[in-house]
């Protein structure tokens, strides 16, 4: 079989269990296929000079990780300016957060070309390449520039914008026709494959030639979904792990009285934390046998904080969660309780399976991952309700979740209240359906799904 190739920004040390689902998925099939993993080391170097940086090399076992170091320049106009200051909010739907500062591409463009020159000489003539995420669009066209012939999928994990949006990028055009240089485009929902068909037939002016292949400016790909999922395997172990028990054990007592609400996300403006902080206050307001109950325990972790966005949602967060402590708050009971940390990874299962509730209420979302392990934590026979937001791409799996507009605070209380008074038969019926696809389709059928379809792909002409 031939090597796999997986590039992507970051790279994670498969053998390490706290590199996470994706890393381990990615991680078995590198060792299979004795693969190579490539992205950037996460080493700035202060004062280097702009497209360049050093390669490191590395083995994992039967993995290769080869990793670049990227200059100040170079990382903060590619990695902070336009990864993350305008195609993470554009594709999220939030033009107001985007900062289309002109030297942004510059250093996009540098660290897509850097990466191909370093990447190519370690390739194999039947390697196939995967590509990850936002960062690297243009990845495969700069390679085939450089002569790359080798097979080359690309996986966006998050969400693909309606046309309209898109075209607010300057460079939107560009973007989408590097992606044609891509055998296969694997989207995460049958949503975004629709907001890619759109762009390519109005905007491109291109075909949609059936069976999720489209074709324009003369090339022909495949574009479809592939949503993520979880290793459900793995999570299970950490479930019976002592770290996930104890932690469950803790709450369980602590909360024996109350009822448990849990929203778990990195502290991103994309997860709706405060619109679903503001939704739960109205739970307390117009559900008063609610108060000295239900607890909100949210946990958001530090990301990205040299990003102006994300210190503003900081400081909305915690007066928020201080207003609503401040005003229902008694002695023996805080309404919120906000932590801006990480859980360890080893503890999420028990924590979610303490939970009567799992707010998962992103304004937009790729997929959403802690849904899926929502659900797998639950005990069958009692399980917490899954409140999940209709803007996550999660949604088209998850059905049986009650879905809400995290936009409206008022629907979003009283469908929260729903789950909180849902008879114990509804739970577990609805519960069985939603593991029973979270386990279907895990994040080894995704990878098998999209490998197979990069692999049977028509060559390109
Ligand atoms: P994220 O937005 O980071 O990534 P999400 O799916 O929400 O992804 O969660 C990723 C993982 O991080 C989960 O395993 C979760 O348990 C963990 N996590 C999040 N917050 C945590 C916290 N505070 N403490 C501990 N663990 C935490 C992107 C896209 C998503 C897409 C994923 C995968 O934005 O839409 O689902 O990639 O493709």
């Amino acid at each position: 079989m031939s090597r796999l190739v997986v590039i992507s920004n970051r790279v994670a040390d498969p053998r390490k269990a706290a590199a996470g689902g994706l890393a381990v998925a990615l991680g078995e099939t590198l060792q299979q296929t004795g693969g190579l993993w490539f992205g950037w080391s996460g080493t700035i170097v202060e004062d280097g000079p702009t497209g360049e940086g050093e390669l490191h090399k590395q083995q994992a076992g039967k993995v290769t990780l080869a990793t670049l170091d990227l200059c100040r320049e170079d990382h903060d106009s590619y990695y902070l300016g336009y990864s993350n200051n305008v195609l993470w909010p554009v594709f999220h739907g939030r033009l107001d957060l985007a900062k289309f500062e002109s030297n942004y591409i510059g250093g996009y463009r540098r660290v897509n070309q850097l990466f191909a020159r370093k990447l190519l000489p370690l390739l194999r003539d039947d390697d196939i390449l995967w590509v990850h995420d936002y960062h690297l669009i243009p990845l495969a066209a700069e390679l085939r520039a450089m002569g790359c012939r080798q097979r080359i999928g690309f996986f966006l994990h998050i969400p693909l914008p309606p046309q309209i949006t898109m075209a607010a990028i300057p460079q939107h055009e560009w973007l989408v026709r590097s992606l044609f240089a891509y055998d296969v485009v694997g989207l995460q929902a049958h949503q975004d494959v629709q907001h890619f068909e759109r762009y390519v037939l109005n905007e491109a002016k291109g075909e949609a030639l059936g069976d999720d292949r489209f074709r324009a400016w003369g090339q022909t790909l495949r574009a479809s979904a592939f949503p993520i999922g979880i290793d459900v395997e793995e999570f299970n172990a950490l479930a019976a792990g002592k770290e996930s028990r104890d932690m469950y054990q803790t709450m369980r007592n602590e909360y024996s009285q109350r009822r448990l609400l849990l929203g778990i996300d990195r502290l991103d403006y994309s997860k709706g934390i405060p619109q679903r902080v503001r939704a739960f206050r109205e739970l307390l307001a117009n559900y008063p046998e609610n108060r000295r109950s239900a607890t909100l325990i949210q946990i958001a972790s530090p990301t990205r904080e040299d990003v102006d966005a994300y210190a503003d949602i900081r400081r909305e967060l915690e007066s928020l969660c201080g207003a609503i402590n401040g005003d229902y708050g008694e002695l023996d009971w805080m309404p919120v309780r906000y932590i801006h940390r990480v859980v360890a990874r080893k503890r999420v299962p028990g924590l979610c399976r303490a939970a009567a509730v799992g707010l998962v209420t992103p304004l937009r979302d790729g997929m959403n991952l802690v849904a899926k392990e929502f659900v797998a934590a639950q005990d069958p026979q009692d399980p917490g309700v899954l409140v999940l937001s209709r803007f996550a791409g999660a949604a088209e799996q998850l059905k049986e979740a009650l879905l809400v507009n995290p936009y409206d605070t008022h629907g979003t209380a009283e469908t929260v209240q729903q789950a909180l008074q849902m008879p114990l038969e509804e739970r577990r019926a609805r519960h069985q359906k939603l593991l029973q696809r979270v386990r279907e389709q895990d994040v080894h059928w995704w990878r098998r799904t999209f490998l197979d379809a990069l692999r049977s792909a028509p060559d390109k002409p």
